[in-house]
């Protein structure tokens, strides 16, 4: 693994030591992650979109959870392509960073599709490891490349990067640190994309059900607002934004009915019905140098 950083500069606040024990202490994780990737290796840790196949609920018993296993892994793959459809041209030349890159799926999926150099950053040296390993035993290991580093500070060259997206991990970090990293890493007109969970600033206050959610997960779910005013304070200009609430509402609906529920899917829904979440795509460019 490329160490950029001596160990103790990776983890540098109480906080993110408690993040990084979360996701390197494995029985922590819930077997819904494993299971789903077993399908085809690719490993999630971001939720699905898009419409069910609901047959899946029907049909011969022996078989439904397992089919059911198989529509939720291909609903979040849907997301992860839905996200690189977002990164814009990306040649087999260009650099990709994935801040917050779990165990790798949506790097081997841009890796696959675009042919391009990949690093991953991650603070838990379990995931890096782990993705690590199964980009040697995909043979891509020369381009797709996990770090044990802190996506706050990379250690990265400035302006490398082409394009840089997290899924579902903002919600770990200050906002205003995190967007002067990315800017500082992408090359002017380099892309931004980043798919989030954020509280809806029109709601009027945080909610129980978004409450519970950081409480599940030991995240700070940052309010909509938030996203746009520390892009704008770091040279990153939002060329599109999509609310993806209503195509990921179906997703938590059919995880209800897998054995492999983990009890979150209920604050999700709640949430998401009460207009106090929302599910949302920003894709920023960099301007300037
Ligand atoms: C999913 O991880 C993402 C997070 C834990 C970050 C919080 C995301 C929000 C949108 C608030 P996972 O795939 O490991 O979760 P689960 O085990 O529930 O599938
Ligand atoms: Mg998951």
């Amino acid at each position: 693994m490329t160490a950029l950083h001596p160990e103790t500069d990776v983890l540098r606040t109480e906080y993110q030591k408690s993040v990084a024990a979360y996701w390197n202490n494995n029985p922590n994780d819930a077997r819904v992650n494993t299971v789903l990737g077993e399908v085809d290796g690719l490993y999630h840790h971001h939720y699905g979109i898009g419409a069910p196949d609901l047959s899946v609920l029907e049909g011969p018993e022996d078989t439904r959870q397992e089919r059911l296993v198989k529509e939720l892994h291909r609903l979040e793959t849907a997301q992860a392509d839905l996200l690189l459809d977002h990164l814009g041209d990306i040649g087999p030349d260009d650099r990709l960073m994935d801040g917050g890159s779990g165990r790798g799926g949506t790097s081997f999926m841009a890796n696959q599709r675009f042919g391009c150099r990949m690093d991953g950053v991650t603070i838990s040296e379990y995931q890096a490891g782990l993705a690590n390993d199964q980009a040697r035993d995909r043979g891509a290991a020369d381009k797709v490349r996990f770090h044990f580093e802190n996506m706050l500070d990379t250690g990265f060259e400035s302006g490398v990067m082409r394009g840089i997206w997290t899924n579902e991990t903002t919600m770990y970090v200050d906002l205003y640190e995190l967007f002067a990293e990315f800017s500082r890493l992408l090359k002017p007109g380099g892309r931004y994309v980043c798919i989030t969970g954020c509280s809806n600033d029109v709601f009027g206050a945080r909610s129980a059900s978004v409450s519970w959610i950081d409480a599940r997960y030991g995240c700070n779910i940052h309010p909509r607002s938030e996203y746009f005013k520390a892009m704008a304070a770091n040279n990153l200009v939002p060329v599109s934004v999509t609310d993806l609430t209503p195509d990921t509402i179906p997703y938590w609906e059919l995880r209800t009915h897998s054995e492999l529920a983990t009890g979150v899917e209920e604050p999700f829904l709640t949430s998401y019905g009460e207009g106090s979440f929302q599910y949302l795509m920003i894709a920023a460019d960099k301007v300037g140098r």
